[in-house]
């Protein structure tokens, strides 16, 4: 998977050179082009931005060398991302879906805009990461590609993939590792059973739980089965209980 990133700001990346993303990178799995837009503006104060029309505060971002940056990297195959709070918003779909693309363009604003004129002649597709503003896109593009990143071949294990919270639609059940004892709280006899039935039937049962203390609506969004059901009736009964 190739990501060439379209940005003022390409060393707010530099999160991409560590943990998972940057063994990804090392590896060759993925492959991160910084672009910075300023290299391409023609003015001799290298100028990107400037003042909107009809008035109003701040900076917006000229579409000229927005336009000069995305024909220098432009591929009739990469589909062009602007992340922006206009845009739909991402989701673990949505993620698993771009994953299946071989090239990303992924367009960062700053400011207070970019001229609508270069958004609509280059742009397939907005999106937004949820709903709260940004100083920029940088952070927004940052969650794509490490959201997206780990569908990729080799960059994490296949379980990790399929078995965690909302590929499955329901959120993760608790985990524990050593000290057997950890300030007087002993981790769930079960765990220790080596039963490994026993194990996945708590498993799902802890699921279920967290998702309906935390996330109810996720419940409503997704099959459940018979067993399923049985268990969260169960929940259901004990409302203002110990859950
Ligand atoms: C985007 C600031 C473009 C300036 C932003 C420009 C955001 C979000 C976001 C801020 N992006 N999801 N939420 N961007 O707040 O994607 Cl020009």
């Amino acid at each position: 998977m190739k990501f060439d990133v379209l940005t003022l700001f390409p060393e707010m990346f530099t999160p991409c050179e560590s943990s998972i993303i940057g063994k990804a990178k090392e590896k060759n799995l993925i492959n991160i082009n910084l672009i910075n837009i300023r290299d391409f503006s023609k003015d001799k104060h290298k100028k990107v931005d400037d003042t909107p029309y009809g008035g109003g505060a701040g900076m917006v971002m000229k579409p000229d060398v927005i336009y000069e940056a995305y024909k220098w990297i432009k591929n009739e195959n990469a589909k062009v991302i602007y992340l922006s709070p206009q845009g739909s918003l991402l989701n673990q779909n949505k993620v698993e879906e771009l994953s299946k693309e071989e090239h990303l363009i992924l367009l960062c604003g700053h400011y207070e805009g970019i001229d609508q004129r270069v958004i609509d002649e280059i742009v397939d597709e907005e999106i937004s990461i949820g709903d709260y503003i940004l100083t920029g896109g940088e952070i927004p593009a940052m969650v794509l590609i490490d959201s997206v990143s780990r569908y990729i071949e080799g960059v994490i294990t296949k379980e990790s993939t399929c078995e965690e919270s909302f590929s499955s639609g329901i959120l993760e059940y608790p985990q524990y590792t050593r000290p057997e004892i950890f300030l007087e709280k002993r981790v769930p006899d079960v765990l220790l059973s080596g039963h490994h039935e026993n194990i996945k039937k708590w498993r799902r049962q802890k699921a279920l739980e967290t998702t309906y203390k935390k996330r109810p609506d996720l419940l409503e969004k997704i099959k459940l089965s018979e067993e399923d059901k049985k268990i969260i009736k169960e929940l259901i009964s004990r409302k203002g209980g110990e859950i």
